[in-house]
């Protein structure tokens, strides 16, 4: 079976508003498996590499000056297909687009402060977290997997 990998992280109003347990648990719940998982405040020039294909967007500015406002929760979450899964669970981007049940859905009102970032492609998640994750992830065995998976 193909695994995938992506990068899933906690913006600082999720990690101001304590949402950060709640998010966590959502992955574990769902059966997704935590390679990796930091809290660092990002640098502009980070965020800026992040977030390079927004650099036109008149929100731009305002967006790297929140996201380097305060903590992050860095995270990659594996599993079968957990990048398109992943969305699915954050919900749209505009959390007045997002389905009640999702994360944007249950605990978000505006675009700007919208929580939590996925990655929207395998590659561009195996981008991110290269970035994020230079000094790689940790392989592990869910002792789970038996029963999550046919
Ligand atoms: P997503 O985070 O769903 O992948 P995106 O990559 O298009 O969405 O944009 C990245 C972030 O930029 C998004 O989570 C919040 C912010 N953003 C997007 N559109 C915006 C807008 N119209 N006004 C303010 N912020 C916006
Ligand atoms: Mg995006």
């Amino acid at each position: 079976m193909v695994m995938e990998r992506t990068y899933i992280m906690i913006k600082p109003d999720g990690v101001q508003r304590g949402l950060t347990g709640e998010i966590i648990k959502r992955f574990e719940q769902k059966g997704y498996k935590l390679v990796a998982m930091k809290l660092t405040k990002p640098s502009k020039e980070h965020m800026e590499k992040h977030y390079a294909d927004l650099a036109n967007k008149k929100f731009f500015p305002g967006l790297i000056e929140y996201m380097t406002s305060g903590p992050v929760c860095a995270m990659v979450w594996e599993g079968k297909n957990a990048v398109l899964e992943g969305r699915k669970m954050l919900g749209a981007t505009m959390p007045s687009d997002s389905a009640m049940g999702t994360i944007r859905g249950d605990f978000c009102i505006e675009v700007g402060r919208n929580i939590c970032h996925g990655s929207d492609a395998v590659e561009s998640a195996n981008h991110e977290i290269g970035m994020w994750f230079p000094e790689g992830v940790c392989e592990w065995t869910r002792c789970d997997e038996k029963s999550l998976y046919e």
